[in-house]
C-alpha cells in the first residue's frame, strides 16, 4: 500500500468520526517522510488530513474533497508546486482555497514566483512545525472571515434586489388604478400638471378627452358587479391600445370615467383618436341589452383642446371636456363632442 492509500484510507469513515466543522488540509509533497510527519503532527491538532503526492494527484484531490488550506511543496516529479497553484487558482472551484508553499527553495526570486504564481504563504524547509501551525491557523481565520464576508454581500445584493422590486412595484401601486391598471385619480393631477408646465414653458396644444361608458348603472344592475369590472378592464385596455404616443397616456378619471391626455396634440387629432376609441370599445361586442343606445356597451366622448398659459389652469381644458361630453350624453350618447 502507497504512503498516499495509507494515509488517506481513513476516508471517509474517519472524516464521519471527526468533527464535520474541522478544517481540512491537503498536504502534497513527493517525499514520503515529509509527509507522515506533517500529517501525524496536523492530525493530532484536531485537522482532518489528506495527502498527495505530485501534482496531478493535489489537483484530483483538491476538486474532490475542496481543502480549506494546501500545504503545497515546489519541487517535484511532473507539475511543479508553482504550476499546480496557478491550475488551481484558474478554477473557479478551486480558486479561493488559500496555498502555503512549503519547500527547500529558499532564493528571494523563489519566493516572489510563489506568491506571483497565487500563493498565500512562503515558509522554507526545515520547517518549525509551531511557526507552520500559526501560519496555517492565520489563513484559515482569514478565508473564513472573507467567506462570511462574501456571503454577507451576497446576501446584501440579494436584499437590494429584493428592495429594488418592492420599490417599484410601491411605486405602480401609488400611481395606477388596481382595476384598470391605468394611472389613478391621484396620479393623473401630478402628470397634467407636469404637461401642463411643459407646455407653458414650450407653448404647444393639449388635448383632453374624456369618455364615460354609456349606461353603465343599469349594466350592473343587468350583469352584475364583477361583470361590470371586467367590462371596465375591457374598455380601458381598449382605450389605452389607442393611444400610440409615449407621451400620450390614460387614466381613470372616476368610477366608468376614463381621461386621455394628450399633450401636444391639437383639436383636429383628438378628435381623431377620440373617434378611434369610440370604435375600438363598441368593436369590443360587449353585449348590453339594456342600453337604449345600442345592444352593446357603448362610451360617449368630450374632446377640449388649449395652448397651456401661465395664467390659465389645467381645470378649464377638463372643464371643457366635460361639458362636451355632457353635451353627447345629451344628444344620444354612443358619440363624440367637442
Ligand atoms: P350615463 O350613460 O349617463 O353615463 O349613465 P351611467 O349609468 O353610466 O352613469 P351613472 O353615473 O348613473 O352610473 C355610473 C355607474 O358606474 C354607477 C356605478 O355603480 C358604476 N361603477 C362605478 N365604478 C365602478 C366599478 O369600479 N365597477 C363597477 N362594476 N361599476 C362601477
Ligand atoms: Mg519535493
Ligand atoms: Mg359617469
Ligand atoms: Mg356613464
Amino acid at each position: 500500500m502507497s504512503i498516499l492509500e495509507q494515509l488517506n484510507k481513513k476516508d471517509p469513515s474517519v472524516m464521519n468520526e471527526q468533527s464535520q466543522e474541522n478544517p481540512i488540509i491537503l498536504i502534497v509533497d513527493d517525499t514520503p517522510s515529509n509527509l507522515q510527519f506533517l500529517f501525524t503532527y496536523l492530525e493530532n491538532k484536531n485537522y482532518r488530513v489528506f495527502v498527495a503526492q505530485h501534482g496531478k494527484q493535489a489537483l484530483t484531490i483538491s476538486e474532490s474533497i475542496r481543502p480549506d488550506l494546501i500545504l503545497l511543496d515546489i519541487l517535484m516529479p511532473g507539475l511543479s508546486g508553482f504550476e499546480v497553484c496557478q491550475k488551481l487558482k484558474a478554477k473557479q472551484e478551486t480558486e479561493d482555497i488559500p496555498i502555503i508553499f512549503l519547500t527547500a527553495l529558499s532564493e528571494p526570486s523563489n519566493k516572489v514566483q510563489g506568491f506571483e504564481s497565487g500563493g498565500v504563504d512562503y515558509v522554507t524547509k526545515p520547517i518549525a512545525p509551531n511557526e507552520l501551525l500559526a501560519r496555517i491557523q492565520t489563513h484559515l481565520t482569514l478565508r473564513k472571515t472573507q467567506r462570511l464576508l462574501k456571503e454577507r454581500n451576497e446576501k446584501l445584493s440579494q436584499l437590494s434586489e429584493e428592495l429594488i422590486v418592492a420599490n417599484r412595484k410601491l411605486e405602480e401601486l401609488s400611481f395606477s388604478d388596481p382595476l384598470t391598471k391605468t394611472f389613478n385619480r391621484r396620479h393623473f393631477e401630478v402628470q397634467l400638471n407636469q404637461d401642463w408646465n411643459r407646455l407653458v414653458r414650450y407653448p404647444d396644444s393639449l388635448s383632453i378627452i374624456l369618455c364615460d361608458v354609456d349606461y353603465f348603472k343599469v349594466y350592473n344592475d343587468t350583469y352584475g358587479h364583477p361583470a361590470g369590472d371586467r367590462c371596465l378592464q375591457q374598455v380601458a385596455g381598449a382605450i389605452v391600445s389607442t393611444v400610440k404616443r409615449p407621451s400620450d397616456w390614460v387614466a381613470r378619471y372616476g368610477g366608468e370615467e376614463f381621461i386621455v391626455v394628450l399633450p401636444r396634440t391639437p383639436i383636429r387629432g383628438a378628435l381623431k383618436i377620440a373617434q378611434a376609441i369610440r370604435s375600438q370599445v363598441k368593436a369590443l361586442e360587449i353585449p348590453h341589452e339594456s342600453s337604449s343606445a345600442c345592444s352593446v356597451v357603448t362610451l360617449s366622448l368630450g374632446v377640449a383642446s388649449v395652448v397651456p398659459t401661465h395664467n390659465t389652469s389645467p381645470l378649464l381644458v377638463v372643464k371643457g371636456a366635460d361639458t362636451a361630453l355632457y353635451q353627447a350624453k345629451t344628444q344620444g350618447r354612443d358619440r363624440v363632442e367637442v
